[in-house]
């Protein structure tokens, strides 16, 4: 077996191993984070469950730590207290970003991690089979409740060679989202093996994975192996390694080769990470803003990297480089070497250690600037300036825009300046706090922006929506429900963050949704691609939205649709989705009773908004008995609490 097989079989619970039939898995561990936190908190309170099942649940504040009013403070207060209450460790802003603490501190080879944010398997590359998830499907595993997938094809990624000088582990995952698309790895699981595996160290392993997730994949690992051990021994977590490795006659879906010194720097353009070319093609691009940091590059290595190369340097004049490190501990790290003074000296802006630019929580670029990023995603408008134009790319190829003013070849700065990591870290978790020994005593703190979760109605005998938003392909959850300082401290008020639902696409959609009363999405392929952020399902759904049509669907998303009664359902004839106008009504009759049967295909009436019949358009499915159940009774929630869940097990 190889590594995703073996975790999987020694965690199922339910279903079979065959690709492509839902799997039910035992949780070991989840974590959140505060933008998509307090929803899933304020679900697994109405889940009446006193204290947490799962062996490690993780809250961390890490995005919305801008606090430019009182709602993002009211939020974290509100995660402290349900964290303290319900047996939860509590990770305070100032901590770092969730993944790389996850890491650093948490992180089990060979266990399971669900989190409420698509980059969870940055912790694949400690050999943790590690998922994104909508924060009700995490709120359920704290539950104890399994965590169900549909059983993914394994893609073997063997590497072999070393990277050369200035080449990096972002230009490995840069090339397989040149090669396969955002859509490419839709239903597969990212296996690295192979001899380069050896030349990678955990932080490298983790740039890796943290970014399959822009592939669409279920997820990525790397194998527990001596490498792993080191890391876990350096962060005085040695107890916690396994050797996870896969059997010598594994076998997998498909091979993918990759030669580690066949590689060059490269760099996704505006505004798609798989939009990758040379770094060489678009060399002398004028620069106007560098950033380092994010889930994907902000490791101690990253960051004396970066040090390093601008050590007794200025950056140009032109830019504006901005760092945000990704933990406490490479903050103590990088001042204690002295490397935090290079970096202040050289003329950079440090940042807090958080999500920060990345999210759109600061530091939005000028009109029209170029900003090269470390980061995972740039998509557009997500830096908060619409008209930006946003790069991905390595430290390395960052930091030599920084000095150079322009996009530049790295190897241009001269020889690359070797990094050791320090003997010793300075591990100090007294700023993660322990959940309470005495529960009972804890308040639940709540502000005036943390509103009660909205009922939603089961589905309906007769479904009659009209067409409220007619999207193309590829789009993002930053399209659906947008992030950004503005809208962020929204996300525990859902009345109220629903009002920018698409604000970005349609500014009318809103109110068509509203006037329509019931409504339906008409959508390309890969709907609902990026952030594992439910509000992208939630918010429609509150504005009436009672199923989406698309051409094909993002994992997450799609998972977010249903668990909150959303149907997704697919064209049978791509072309149907031509002859769809805004305003047309979709009918299905007795729509539980056509989606309930045994087909995967039922037939809808499309009607022009005069009432006039249009046309009769099939519509595909591929939901199993439990997902059909929790549609029907409007949701997770509601099928939860309605004993429908244990009706139908
Ligand atoms: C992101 O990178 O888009 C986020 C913000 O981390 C999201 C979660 C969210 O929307 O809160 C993610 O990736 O899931
Ligand atoms: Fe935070 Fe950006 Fe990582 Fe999302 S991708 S978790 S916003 S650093």
């Amino acid at each position: 077996m190889n590594i995703t097989r073996k975790i999987i079989s020694s965690h199922m619970v339910s279903g079979s191993m065959k690709a492509g039939s839902e799997v039910g898995l035992r949780i070991d561990q989840t974590l959140t984070q505060d933008a998509t936190g307090t929803m899933a908190y304020l679900q697994f309170e109405a889940m009446g469950v006193k204290k947490v099942r799962t062996k490690l649940s993780v809250s961390y504040v890490d995005h919305n730590t801008l606090q430019t009013g009182f709602e993002n403070a009211d939020d974290h207060r509100f995660l402290q207290s349900i964290a303290e209450k319900y047996g939860i460790y509590f990770s305070p802003a100032g901590n770092g970003i969730c993944h790389q603490l996850h890491l650093e501190r948490f992180g089990v080879p060979g266990q399971t991690l669900i989190g409420s944010d698509s980059h969870t398997p940055t912790a694949g590359g400690l050999g943790m089979l590690s998922f994104g998830a909508g924060g009700l499907d995490v709120a359920c595993a704290m539950a104890g409740e399994p965590f169900y997938i549909t059983m993914p094809k394994v893609v073997k990624v063997n590497l072999t060679g070393r990277l050369r000088p200035w080449v990096s582990a972002k230009d490995i995952i840069l090339e397989l989202l040149r090669r396969l698309s955002v859509k490419g790895g839709r239903g597969k699981v990212f296996e690295f093996a192979g001899p380069g595996v050896l030349t990678l160290s955990v932080p490298e392993r983790a740039t890796i994975t943290n970014m399959g997730t822009e592939l669409g994949a279920t997820t990525s690992i790397f194998p527990s192996d001596n490498i792993t051990k080191a890391f876990l021994k350096q962060q005085k977590r040695e107890k916690s390694w396994k050797e996870i490795v896969p059997s010598k006659d594994a076998e997998y879906d498909e091979v993918i080769e990759i030669d580690l010194n066949a590689l060059e720097p490269l760099i996704a353009l505006p505004h798609s990470p798989d939009n990758v070319r040379t770094v060489k093609a678009v060399e002398d691009t004028p620069v106007n803003q560098v950033a380092i940091g994010s889930c994907t590059n902000s490791s101690l290595a990253d960051l004396l990297l970066v040090s390093k190369t601008l050590k007794n340097k200025k950056i140009n004049k032109n830019v504006s480089l901005v760092i945000s490190p990704g933990s406490r501990q490479v903050v103590t790290m990088l001042a204690k070497s002295g490397a935090l003074s290079d970096l202040i000296a050289s003329g950079a802006r440090i940042l807090e250690n958080s999500c920060g630019p990345c999210i759109g929580m600061g530091q939005s670029p000028s009109s029209g600037a170029v900003s090269l990023r470390t980061f995972n995603r740039n998509f557009e408008g997500r830096s908060g300036t619409k008209d930006a134009k946003v790069y991905l790319c390595s430290p390395e190829v960052a930091v030599a825009a920084a000095l150079f003013g322009k996009i530049t070849l790295p190897s241009k700065i001269g020889a690359k300046p070797k990094v050791k990591l320090p003997a010793k870290l300075d591990i100090d978790e007294k700023m993660f706090f322990a959940p309470s020994k005495n529960p009972g005593k804890t308040e639940i703190l709540r502000g005036p922006n943390i509103k009660p979760l909205p009922v939603f109605e089961p589905l309906p005998e007769k479904f009659s929506a009209g067409v409220v938003l007619m999207v193309g392909d590829n789009i993002t959850t930053d399209h659906i429900m947008p992030a950004g300082s503005k809208i962020l401290p929204l996300r525990s008020n859902l009345p109220a963050i629903s009002e920018y639902a698409f604000s970005a696409v349609d500014r009318e959609f809103v109110s068509r949704a509203k006037a329509s009363g019931s409504g339906v999405i008409a959508a390309g392929e890969n709907y609902g691609q990026g952030s594992s952020r439910e509000h992208a399902a939630l918010a429609p759904r509150y504005l009436g939205v009672r199923a989406v049509i698309a051409k094909s669907f993002a994992r997450i998303h799609l998972a977010n649709l249903i668990n909150f009664g959303i149907i997704p359902f697919t064209f049978k004839t791509a072309s149907d989705y031509d002859k769809l106008s805004l305003g047309d009504r979709i009918e299905i009759n007795s729509a539980a009773k056509a989606l309930g049967g045994g087909s995967n295909e039922l037939s809808a009436l499309v009607r022009s908004a005069d009432g006039s019949l249009k046309y009769e358009m099939a519509l595909n499915f591929d939901l199993t008995q439990r997902q059909k159940s929790i549609i029907f009774a409007g949701g997770l929630l509601n099928w939860i609490k309605s004993g429908s869940k244990n009706a139908s097990e």
